[in-house]
Order: structure tokens, then C-alpha cells, then sequence
């Protein structure tokens, strides 16, 4: 490995630049990598693909983008001083604030010299016989490293779904994760949205109140609950500052990284006037409580989940107005919590509004977009501003999506048409020295994401820093560790509650993906456990050289 002062200026127009290490993203996990990288001594160069730090928070710029995790237990954890210096405003912050978080990281360590913005990564190749990865850009632009780390996050491919006609629309379209980033006017226009995921749940409850008519277009009712965000005053602020040794702590015990887990109570070890109560209470509290924070067997006994289905479904009722409107607002077709819960604040109450009509898309499903609107099986509804919150190509979509590589010219998207394989979500067998921040099969792809993103670059970290003590300059999952954790991995979600659920958690979502687990089901606890027992056992299932 070279060490900083071996390191190719960026200008060498034309050259091919070289590197200790390539990380692909400047989002949460990019920035951090990039950071332990420095610390490791190597030489690291970022490439992303937008124009600015932050991932998920430079991209998702939509109208009412916000976290639903608390805030305070989604910033990085590994420096004391960020945690004392940054006053989180609100509990569930919106999106301008976090992307503001995200430069302030980046500017606090220094780590825009590091990364090339609007550098979009097209192919990576590993070269066999000088045991390195070779990168390349659209522009043609190359750049070769002995490590390459992805971190390009679960949610990054956009999936605007082949409507035919979609190229006449004469008005303005957006997919929300493309959002622009000069305002977009919507007062008083006609605005369609497409979908009804937690996106668009965010999104339809703060533009519903501006725009002139919404039409939303739901395929598939969603068990939203309350967020109850709110803002931070200056006590809390001082008690959250004093207190994030135990809340990560707490977010290091708990199976999501949330404050949230499971009541070790079945719903049946109580009184029903017992479970009605203590319903009301979670539905009360802010955050993903009533799904994570829950009785244990919620996710895992249909009489359970439905005694929790039906509550929400009354919640929903209450709020509606209109009883036809609100029973297409109810969710009937899967279980609570078996698609991810978004979280709202007014959501129901939108389709109380006079300018705002609700399009149940399995009564009339969408024909074809026309350069006017949308034309259902019964009506064209005129529009002026169409809005894709129609998700993501998701967990697998953001690698597949590049042209990657590995032994013998074998592409990683082939290797994985029938589903993923991997060992611990941070390897592929036959693509030695790439390294995938959650990537699928991760414990991160089902958690509170910074808690575990942290866990896998620390993890990464540990990796190279063995591999520079003990002279190995190449990291390979083994087949037989990827059989059996990819087989772990598929055992954990056989069976379960969400296996029975067509959602982006298996690819469901995205016409032709194969239909396979793209989580790992176990916990976030049991993942770092398993990990760390890898990493305690020289690496065990990975060959190193
Ligand atoms: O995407 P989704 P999302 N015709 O896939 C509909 C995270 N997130 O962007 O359910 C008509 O959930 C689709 O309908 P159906 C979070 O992890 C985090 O909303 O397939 N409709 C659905 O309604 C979340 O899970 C935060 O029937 C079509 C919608 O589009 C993930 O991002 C905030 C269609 C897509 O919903 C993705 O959420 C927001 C078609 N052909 C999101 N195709 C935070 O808290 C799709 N749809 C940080």
C-alpha cells in the first residue's frame, strides 16, 4: 500500500490516477470510510455522482423529506466534539437541516479535497494479475485502487416505473429522489403523485395545502402512524447532549439501532383492555415505537399482527371524513408492519381537503401517461406537474447498476440475476477487494442507518488495518462462507411475516427482479456479534494473501 504522499494529483488530465483505496459515494457511509481511511494512512478518493455531499440527504430534497428516526440517534456517533457542537432543532429533522448536518461534517473534517463530485462510476473491473480494481467514469475519466469500497446506500436507484407514453407529457415530472434543487413552484398548479410509499407520504402532506388540486394515485394502502415530531428546546437539547453515551448504547442493544424494541410480552400475555391501553400509548409516543417497540410477536403471529392491523385501521377510519374514501385508505391486502410503517403528520387528514382527490389505482389502474396527465381505465386526469414517488431499485439496484467485475470478467449483476450472494453483506465470492458497505444481506440494510454504518466501516477498517499488519493484499468471501450465509440469510426470512408481503425488502417491487430476501433478517445485535466472532477468528470464510 502507498502511503499520502504517493498520491496522484487529481489534475493529471488523462492519466489514470491510482489509490490505496476507491470509495464510491459521498453519503453517510462514504464520508465516515473516508475518514478511517485517512486515519488508516491510506490514500482514498471519493467519487459521487451528485454535485454534493450527503447521499440520501443531497438527493431527497422533495417538499417534506424528514427523518423517522429520532434525531439524536442518527448522527455520527464517533466523534464526541460533532455530538457536542451540533443542536439537532427538531426531534425528527427535515431534510435541509440534515444536508446542512451533512456539510458540516464534511467541512469540520476536512473531506472535500478527497472526493470528485458529479463523478459517476459506470464500471469497475478487477484486473487479476496486478490485484486491483480499475474504475471508470461516464466521461471516460479512469482510476485504479487495491481496495474498492462501495457506499452507495440501499435506496440510491430510482425506479420510475415504464409507463407507456410517459415521454409526451408536456408538463414537468419529477421522481422524488431527483428532486431539484432550485424550488419548485407547485402554488395553485394541478400536481399528480404516484404512490403511496412513506416517500410520497411525506411529500402529499406538505404540498397538499399548496398546490391548486392534488390527485394521488395509490396502488396500495399503507398502515402510516403518527411521527409527532416537534421541536428541541434548549432543556432537552442540554439533557440529549448529556446523555448520548447511553442512548448509544441503547441503539447498540436494540435489533434495529433504533431506542426502540420489542416488549418481550406475546399480545396475549395481557388483558385485551391491557393491549387496548397499551396500544393508545405507543400510538401516542413519537417514532417508530408502535412498530419496533411493539409486543415480540407482532411481526411474527398473524392473530397478533391483526390485532394490531385492525387498530390502525380504526385510527385511519376516525380521521376521514369520508367513509368511502377512508376504507381505500385502509390497508387490508398485508399485515402491519410487513412493508416499512411511514410515519406522518397529517397525512389522513390531507383527503379531508376539498383540492385533494384520492385515485384507487385497483379500481382503475394507470393506462398510460398522455401529454395532458394521467389516463386510468375510467377517467384522464388532467395535470400540470406530475410527481414519481414511485421508490427504488433497491439494496441491489445501486450495484447492478454499475458495470462490475470481478475474476475472470464475471459481472456481479449476472452472478446475482437470481437473487444475492454474499458473504456478510461485505462480500461477494470472486470479487476479491471489493468491499460493500450495506450492502444486501447487510445488517445495516434493516436499521437505523448511521448506528450500522458505522459498525461496517469500523468493521472495513479493523479488515485493512489486519490485512497491513499480517502483509495480505487480497480479501476473498470464500463460496463455502457465502453458501452458508446467504442460506442464513434466506432461512431467517422463510417464514417470516414479511415473506409474505410483496415489497422492496425482496425486489417485489421492480418488474423481472428476481423475488429473494435483500435483508438480513436477524438483528442489527446478532449482526455485529457475527461479525465481530469473523473478525476475532483472522477473518474466518475470507481468504486472505
Ligand atoms: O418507495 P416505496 P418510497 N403504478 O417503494 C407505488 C425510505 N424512506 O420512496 O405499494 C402505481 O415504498 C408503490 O405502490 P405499491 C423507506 O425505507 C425513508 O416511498 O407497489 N404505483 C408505492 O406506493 C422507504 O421504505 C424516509 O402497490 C406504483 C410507491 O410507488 C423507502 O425509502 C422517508 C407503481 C413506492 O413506495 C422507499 O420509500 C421516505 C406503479 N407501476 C422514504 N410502482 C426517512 O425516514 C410503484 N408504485 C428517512
Amino acid at each position: 500500500m502507498a502511503n499520502s504522499s504517493q498520491r496522484t494529483p487529481a489534475t493529471n488530465a488523462g492519466a489514470v490516477e491510482h489509490f490505496d483505496a476507491i470509495v464510491i459515494g459521498a453519503g453517510i457511509s462514504g464520508l465516515y470510510q473516508l475518514i478511517r481511511l485517512r486515519e488508516l494512512g491510506l490514500t482514498a478518493r471519493v467519487y459521487e455522482a451528485g454535485g454534493g455531499v450527503g447521499g440520501t440527504w443531497y438527493w431527497n430534497r422533495y417538499p417534506g423529506a424528514r427523518f423517522d428516526s429520532e434525531s439524536y440517534t442518527y448522527g455520527y456517533s464517533f466523534s464526541e466534539e460533532l455530538l457536542q457542537e451540533w443542536d439537532w432543532k427538531e426531534h425528527f429533522s427535515g431534510q435541509p437541516e440534515n444536508e446542512r448536518y451533512v456539510n458540516y461534517v464534511a467541512d469540520k473534517f476536512d473531506l472535500r479535497r478527497d472526493i470528485q463530485f458529479n463523478a459517476n462510476v459506470v464500471s469497475a473491473a478487477y484486473e487479476e494479475t496486478g490485484n486491483y480494481w480499475e474504475i471508470r467514469l461516464d466521461d471516460g475519466a479512469r482510476a485504479r485502487a487495491r481496495f474498492l469500497i462501495t457506499a452507495v446506500g440501499i435506496l440510491s436507484a430510482q425506479n420510475i416505473p415504464p409507463f407507456e407514453g410517459i415521454e409526451s407529457f408536456k408538463g414537468e415530472s419529477f421522481h422524488t429522489s431527483r428532486w431539484p434543487k432550485e424550488p419548485v413552484g407547485l402554488a395553485g398548479k394541478r400536481v399528480g403523485v404516484i404512490g403511496t410509499g412513506a416517500t410520497a407520504v411525506q411529500l402529499i402532506t406538505e404540498i397538499a395545502k399548496e398546490v391548486g388540486h392534488l390527485t394521488v394515485f395509490q396502488r396500495t394502502p399503507n398502515y402510516c402512524a403518527p411521527l409527532r415530531n416537534g421541536p428541541i428546546d434548549p432543556e432537552t437539547q442540554a439533557r440529549i447532549k448529556a446523555s448520548y453515551p447511553e442512548i448509544f448504547k441503547r441503539t447498540r442493544e436494540t435489533s434495529a439501532g433504533f431506542i426502540h424494541d420489542f416488549d418481550p410480552r406475546s399480545v396475549f400475555d395481557v388483558t385485551p383492555e391491557e393491549r387496548q391501553a397499551r396500544f393508545e400509548e405507543l400510538w401516542a409516543q413519537p417514532g417508530f415505537g408502535k412498530w419496533l417497540g411493539n409486543f415480540r410477536d407482532i411481526m411474527s403471529n398473524k392473530e397478533a399482527n391483526e390485532l394490531f392491523a385492525e387498530f390502525v385501521r380504526n385510527k385511519i377510519r376516525e380521521r376521514v371524513n369520508d367513509p368511502v374514501v377512508a376504507e381505500k385508505l385502509v390497508p387490508r391486502d398485508h399485515r402491519f408492519g410487513t412493508k416499512r410503517v411511514p410515519l406522518e403528520s397529517g397525512y389522513y387528514e390531507q383527503f379531508n381537503r376539498p383540492n385533494v382527490l384520492l385515485v384507487d389505482l385497483r379500481e382503475s389502474p394507470i393506462e398510460r401517461i398522455t401529454p395532458l396527465g394521467v389516463k386510468t381505465s375510467d377517467a384522464e386526469h388532467q395535470l400540470d406537474v406530475i410527481i414519481y414517488a414511485t421508490g427504488f431499485d433497491a439494496v441491489t439496484g445501486p450495484l447492478t447498476r454499475i458495470d462490475i467485475r470481478g475474476e475472470g470478467g464475471r459481472s456481479l449483476k449476472d452472478k446475482w440475476a437470481d437473487g444475492p450472494r454474499t458473504y456478510l453483506g461485505i462480500q461477494s465470492a470472486g470479487f476479491p477487494n471489493l468491499l460493500t458497505l450495506v450492502g444486501p444481506h447487510n445488517g445495516a440494510t434493516f436499521c437505523n442507518m448511521p448506528r450500522c454504518i458505522e459498525q461496517n466501516v469500523e468493521w472495513v477498517t479493523d479488515c485493512l488495518r489486519y490485512m497491513r499488519e499480517k502483509g495480505f493484499e487480497r480479501i476473498a468471501a470464500s463460496e463455502q462462507a457465502e453458501e452458508a450465509w446467504t442460506g442464513h440469510v434466506n432461512e431467517l426470512a422463510a417464514g417470516t411475516l414479511l415473506s409474505e408481503t410483496a415489497s422492496w425488502f425482496f425486489g417485489a417491487n421492480i418488474e423481472g427482479k428476481k423475488r429473494a430476501i435483500l435483508m438480513y433478517l436477524g438483528g442489527a445485535k446478532a449482526f455485529r456479534a457475527k461479525c465481530d466472532e469473523v473478525a476475532a477468528r483472522d477473518y474466518e470464510g475470507f481468504v486472505l494473501e
